[in-house]
């Protein structure tokens, strides 16, 4: 039992979820150490969301108003941190869920599969293993994609992977939101936009802007919503995400 008085309280409370997600069956492993990576630049960047992370929070929205197939993917870490502040995005962004894992097996996909649905996500994609599909020049299990979600998707949600299947999807001409508190990981670097922030606070922040935007319809506006778009960039969004990192 973690005492609320505790300076570290949610910090300590993220740790739990992670530690009992992976005891539960469903988080790899490796898993826990991505977790205290994330931890150590969460606490550089002060363990709040920066301006910088905002408007590439914004530009993420009016990215998913946008598409015609938005998928948000969901690994081991992403559903023990944000699942249902996943399913709250999903639901007013539009998007598809599905699970992929790099540590692929069928009894965390079946574990994560029933949290989603007892929480009323049914329609949870990724799986079937006898109708995935595979993306090309992929060489990890990662590689799965659901034939109605991320291998049709324009616009993918990549929460919390590093590595290898950011820049294969981007060349197969998607378009890849990363959320990464790392700014110079590969994942961060490759992706079309990148939020430097801790999941537990840019995926409700999403769900947040996106309301905003629906309450006043500019969810249909195409020209306030490419203007948006049009004016991020990664580059330099990571640069400044770079920049709000403090060693002191
Ligand atoms: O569930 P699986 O099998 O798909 O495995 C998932 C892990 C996380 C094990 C796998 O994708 C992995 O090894 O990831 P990496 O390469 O460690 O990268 C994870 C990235 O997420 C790192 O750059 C971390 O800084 C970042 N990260 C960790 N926790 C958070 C985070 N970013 C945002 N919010 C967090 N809470």
């Amino acid at each position: 039992m973690i005492p609320k008085t505790h300076p570290r309280y949610e910090s300590l409370l993220l740790r739990d979820k992670v530690k009992n997600a992976f005891k539960e069956g469903y988080l790899a492993d490796s898993g826990m150490i991505a977790h205290g990576r994330g931890e150590s630049f969460d606490y550089l960047i002060g363990e709040k969301t920066t301006e910088t992370a905002k408007k590439a929070c914004e530009a993420s929205v009016a990215m998913f108003f946008l598409a015609e197939n938005p998928v948000l993917s969901v690994n081991g870490n992403t559903t023990a941190l944000a699942i249902d502040e996943i399913i709250e995005l999903a639901k007013v962004v539009d998007a598809k869920i599905e699970i992929n894992l790099f540590y692929r097996t069928k009894k965390r996909v079946a574990i994560i599969t029933k949290m989603f649905k007892d929480r009323g996500w049914d329609d949870i994609l990724g799986t079937n293993e006898e109708t995935l599909e595979y993306i090309n020049n992929l060489n990890s299990p990662r590689a799965t994609a659901s034939k109605n979600g991320s291998y049709i998707a324009d616009v993918m949600l990549v929460p919390l992977e590093d590595g290898d299947r950011a820049e294969v999807l981007v060349e197969n001409g998607k378009k890849i939101i990363a959320i990464d508190l790392n700014p110079v990981s590969r994942t961060a670097k490759m992706s079309t936009i990148t939020i430097v922030d801790n999941i537990v606070r840019a995926v409700p922040l999403m769900t947040k802007i996106a309301t905003e935007f629906k309450e006043k319809g500019l969810n249909e506006d195409k020209e306030f919503l490419e203007t948006i778009v049009n004016n991020f960039s990664n580059e330099e969004n990571l640069k400044d995400s770079l920049a709000s990192i403090k060693l002191k």
